[in-house]
């Protein structure tokens, strides 16, 4: 029988989240236990090392606000960080403040039980560890559960495959190599100019043709990152109060105040400033359907200028979905690189991959890809994928798969009415994957942490979500989305992804700023919505 450790709080995950949530415990005077199941930190970008992973928020917006300073040592190179810079930053800062220490490393949290005559749960590991913790935190990611699908003969091909999200890290040379790439999404838009580089050919296999903006990545502008260390408060503030937690200026006036020549000016100013801001030409670009498709047809036209052969133009041309309804891609040089001798795109929609063989693909319409190396960028069960891998029981027995049998229920998705002292880092239901995710994780833990403190000064020791309302933040959530038009695409955040999954749209789509102001009142008001004894 393994010994059982006593803590104040578990901590499932050694990312961002998990890094932060630490700190914030041991400040707080919490014990702690944190397992992570890398050898080293960082969560999503520990382990997508795929070539040209980077970030789509930029560096000065993409970093923790909560050291002085750390934000004064720290300078970033690149406008969008990469993998590799990303991943020094959270190693400084787990080395910095010493926080490597307290985790669990090569460990992943099997079970966490919550046991109603204590209060509290029990957590258990691959390893043999069991916990035994007040608060049970999970710093679990969004994307944390790569996915390939289940092609027939998957197992068959005898050249070596590849997972972007579980990226091998010594690195992978395709030189003299025929790849397939599987997957058109961010992972496949960052990773193919960089194959393309190296292989000796490369097919591209594209279900969905996808919207991306040029990144216009280059050397950090010094003089604005001088400034923003200098005014970090006031810059954190602005990105605050907006939409989704970066300080790019966003458009407050709809389409339809301006003339068809003022509409097409704006959009190209947004395109040249580069990335996500191009959602931002607009500010019902989102919500009015002819808004959103003058927007596609000039994306779509921009790809037409720069692919040269106008039937890879065309097929790379999206039309299956609103720009931005799918999470949006920010890329260098990727229509370029059609423009290759040695790059083909292969249309798996209208002749979808049938099998997988000894030597490559088969597609439906009988033609074969024979290639050396396939790369899967197909994804992740994306938001809840990682916790319902979890075996997690909270009151009564019930598992988290039965609760969210028919898509996630949260309470402001950090809390699940059934599941006390629970809680989610960014879970589904709260602004998460379309925020900058660094101040959504700052914006949880540090509430976490004032309800912790809270509820030592009073003497409670559980918390925990009431039905009603977990009921009326989910229909809340649905409402808001609803009012836009992502629920049309066949995203990840629609669960579309995978098969079977139900079909909810899972994060929240108010804006940081207002999912804030939630929280705080929440907190005001004396954590109205939870139950605490
Ligand atoms: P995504 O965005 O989920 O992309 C997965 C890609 O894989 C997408 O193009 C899928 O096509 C494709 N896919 C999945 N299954 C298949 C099958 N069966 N056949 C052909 N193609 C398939 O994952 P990423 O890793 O690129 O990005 C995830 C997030 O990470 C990203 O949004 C950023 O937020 C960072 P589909 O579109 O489903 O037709």
């Amino acid at each position: 029988m393994a010994e059982t450790k006593q803590v104040d709080a578990v901590v499932v995950g050694a990312g961002f989240g998990g890094l932060y949530m630490l700190y914030k415990l041991r400040e707080l005077g919490l014990s702690t236990a944190c397992f992570e199941a890398g050898d080293g930190v960082g969560g999503t970008w520990y382990w997508n090392r795929y070539p040209g992973a980077r970030c789509d928020v930029e560096s000065i917006d993409y970093t923790y606000s909560w050291s002085e300073e750390l934000t004064q040592e720290w300078s970033w190179s690149e406008r969008y960080p990469s993998q590799p810079e990303i991943l020094e930053y959270i190693n400084y800062v787990a080395d910095r403040f010493e926080l490597r220490d307290l985790i669990t490393f090569n460990t992943r949290v099997t079970a966490a039980h919550f046991d109603e005559s204590t209060g509290r749960w029990t957590v258990r590991t691959d390893t043999g560890d069991v916990v035994d913790a007040q608060f049970c935190i999970m710093a679990t990611g969004c994307l944390s559960a790569p996915r390939k699908p289940d092609f027939p003969g998957i197992d068959s091909f005898e050249g070596d495959t590849y997972h972007t999200g579980l990226w091998p890290h010594e690195g992978v040379d395709f030189t003299g190599k025929r790849v397939g790439v599987i997957g058109t999404g961010s992972s496949a838009i960052q990773s193919i100019p960089q194959i393309a580089k190296q292989a000796d050919h490369l097919y591209v296999f594209q279900r969905t043709a996808n919207f991306s903006i040029p990144a216009f990545n280059g050397p950090v502008d010094e003089e604005r990152q001088q400034w923003v260390k200098q005014h970090f408060a006031e810059h954190r503030e602005l990105a605050r109060a907006s939409g989704f937690g970066s300080s790019n200026s966003f458009n407050l006036q709809p389409s339809t105040d301006f003339s068809p020549e003022e509409q097409l000016a704006i959009m190209e100013e947004k395109w040249r400033v580069g990335g996500v801001t191009f959602l931002g030409s607009f500010a019902d670009l989102l919500f009015n359907e002819e808004a959103n498709a003058m927007a596609c047809q000039f994306v779509r036209e921009k790809i037409h200028e720069v692919v040269k052969d106008p039937r890879t133009a065309d097929l790379l041309s999206p039309s299956t979905h609103p720009i931005g309804t799918k999470r949006l891609c920010v890329d260098i040089d990727y229509f370029e690189t059609y423009n290759r001798d040695n790059v083909t795109l292969v249309d798996v929609r209208s002749a979808p991959i049938a099998s997988i063989t000894p030597t490559g693909l088969v597609l439906e319409d009988g033609s074969t890809y024979d290639v050396d190396a396939l790369v899967f960028a197909t994804g992740f069960d994306a938001m809840t994928g990682t916790l319902l891998r979890i075996d997690i029981r909270g009151r009564d027995g019930l598992t988290l798969q039965e609760k969210w049998s028919d898509g996630p229920h949260t309470y402001l998705g950090i809390g699940v009415a059934g599941f006390p002292n629970l809680f989610t880092i960014t879970g589904p239901q709260s602004p998460s994957v379309l925020s900058n995710m660094i101040m959504s994780i700052e914006q949880h833990v540090e509430w976490l942490v004032d309800l912790f403190a809270s509820m030592r000064s009073k003497g409670q020791t559980v918390i925990e979500a009431t039905e009603v309302a977990e009921k009326e933040w989910g229909e809340h959530v649905e409402q808001i989305a609803s009012f836009t038009l992502f629920p049309r695409a066949d995203s990840w955040y629609m669960g579309a992804n995978i098969p079977g999954k139900p079909r909810v749209f899972m994060p929240y789509i108010g804006g940081i700023a207002m999912y804030r102001q939630r929280c705080d009142e929440v907190a005001a008001n004396d954590y109205e919505g939870f139950v605490l004894t």
